[in-house]
């Protein structure tokens, strides 16, 4: 790649917080963070994004942050409480989420707000502009950002643009519930290559493309505006590497061992953003229906359930959290008995050695998402498994599951289906268990987030 990579993403690949007043500027460790660092660093580009909201700084503390922004070479894009609630709150995580979800359930009576989105993108799309040098690739994310390749293109028509959606691409019948359907994906189209987790997210764009602007794709590629558009698949994958080297760790190992203290039954493990996509009340259901059909694992078997606080100022995130602490207490009523009980539900983040070591003590990691784009706590639980040990129940509508076909694939939305084979997955042969989680590391392992990265940009730069 000759240019610089600009990479654009709602929120930059750092945290910023405050101590009197001065800022702190952290890396963050997400999925998006570290697959894109070496091709940053690499390429010496700008990321342009939001810096998320600003604890009080005073006049001499932004312009440290700036300072700091500048040295790792970020560029924010500033937004006020309005932009925050409309474009942030509302049109994206209040409808585009629930829409690109299936969840017509859950979005407001009347959405309104797709002026204070454009015009944030086209902020976006101005801060491409302002940075953008002849032979830079510009590298968008995400459905926060689905009008910015196009207007990044109506700025600098000769732009080498990409465009990679996390989230599901829904089926035209429920993404043409969007009073903006037609400008979201004339918006994705401003750019050269538009990038899914799976060919059915790519199969659903198509035909909401063609449903709109009668436009076949021949061979995945579109003539647009008189120029050709790829829409390609690139499932996104993990930084295998440093799951895998943590998980060897002296801190992970004896943190096993603390969880594992005191306790001979088995352990099922979820862990998720709160979020009503993640499928967290039916799981909790067929945790019930597990005790239920199958006496001999109570008192044995225990289910930890880590749901990170998420997205707390939307109602619905409210509701789900009501929902899943009312199933927790009303299944843990039923069936605890003093010294044991069968539901263990954390609401807080944990840390990372933590994480994986729960990733290591687990015998089953149940992940379950009623609709997922991809769902990297899925590959992260595998590639921590060094021990090629451990089953992974997964749903048939993570993204995920196009490529884990050695997990016990079950439909989240069958409730006795999913406990049956939490059963199957606690009563598996060793060997079984084994040769399944080969097969799952062989994928992860190969496939992980710098060749994802690689793989996007090699395309882009065709
Ligand atoms: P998310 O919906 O956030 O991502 P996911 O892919 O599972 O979902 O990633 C969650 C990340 O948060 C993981 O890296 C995980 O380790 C971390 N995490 C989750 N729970 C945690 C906890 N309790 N404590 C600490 N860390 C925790 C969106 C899409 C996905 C898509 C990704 C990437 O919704 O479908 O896979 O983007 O494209």
């Amino acid at each position: 790649m000759s240019g610089r990579l600009l990479i654009v993403s709602n929120r930059l690949p750092v945290t910023v917080s405050g101590s009197d007043g001065r800022p702190v500027v952290r890396a963050s460790v997400g999925g998006l963070a570290t697959g894109l660092r070496t091709p940053h660093e690499r390429s010496h580009g700008t990321w342009i994004g939001w810096t998320g909201e600003l604890v009080e700084l005073g006049e001499d503390g932004r312009c440290e942050l700036q300072r700091q922004l500048q040295k790792r070479r970020l560029v924010s894009v500033e937004l006020s409480a309005e932009e925050i609630r409309v474009y942030y709150e509302r049109i994206a995580n209040s409808v585009l989420w629930p829409v690109c979800h299936d969840r017509l359930d859950q979005l407001p009576l009347r959405v309104n707000g797709w002026d204070v989105y454009e015009r944030v993108n086209a902020r976006f799309a101005d801060a491409v502009a302002r940075e953008w040098r002849e032979g830079d690739q510009v590298w968008v994310h995400d459905y926060h950002l689905l009008r910015v390749p196009a207007l990044v293109r109506e700025r600098i028509p000769r732009a080498r643009i990409g465009f990679f959606l996390h989230i599901p691409f829904p089926t035209p019948e429920i993404f043409f519930t969007l009073a903006w359907r037609r400008e979201l994906v004339e918006g994705m189209l401003g750019a050269d290559v538009v990038g899914f987790h799976t060919k059915r997210h790519r199969g659903h764009f198509a035909a909401a493309v063609h449903r709109l602007l009668g436009i076949n794709a021949h061979a995945n590629e579109f003539e647009y505006g008189g120029r050709r558009v790829r829409a390609g698949v690139f499932p996104m994958g993990i930084d295998a590497r440093d799951f895998e080297r943590r998980a060897e760790s002296p801190a992970v190992r004896s943190e096993v061992t603390r969880l594992r203290r005191n306790d001979t039954g088995p352990l099922l493990l979820g862990i998720d953003r709160l979020d009503y996509s993640k499928g967290i009340p039916r799981r909790l259901i067929a945790v019930e229906q597990l005790l239920r059909r199958h006496p001999e694992w109570r008192e044995r078997v225990r289910f930890v359930q880590i749901a990170v606080p998420s997205r707390e100022g939307v109602r619905a995130y409210q509701h789900v959290r009501e929902e899943v602490e009312s199933l927790v207490g009303r299944i843990n009523g039923t069936y605890s008995v003093p010294a044991w009980a069968p539901i263990h539900y954390v609401h807080r983040s944990v840390s990372r050695s933590v994480l994986i070591a729960l990733y290591r003590a687990a015998d089953v990691m149940v992940v379950t998402p009623v609709r997922d784009g991809m769902n990297l706590v899925a590959k992260e639980f595998v590639a921590s498994r060094t021990d090629n040990d451990g089953v992974l129940v997964l749903s048939e509508f993570a993204g995920a599951a196009e490529e884990l076909v050695d997990s016990l694939i079950v439909n989240p939305y069958d409730v006795d289906q999913t406990a049956e084979a939490m059963h199957q997955a606690l009563v598996m042969a060793p060997e079984e268990r084994t040769r399944r989680m080969r097969a799952l590391r062989e994928c992860v392992m190969k496939n992980d987030v710098q060749r994802w990265a690689a793989n996007f940009l090699e395309a882009l730069g065709e």
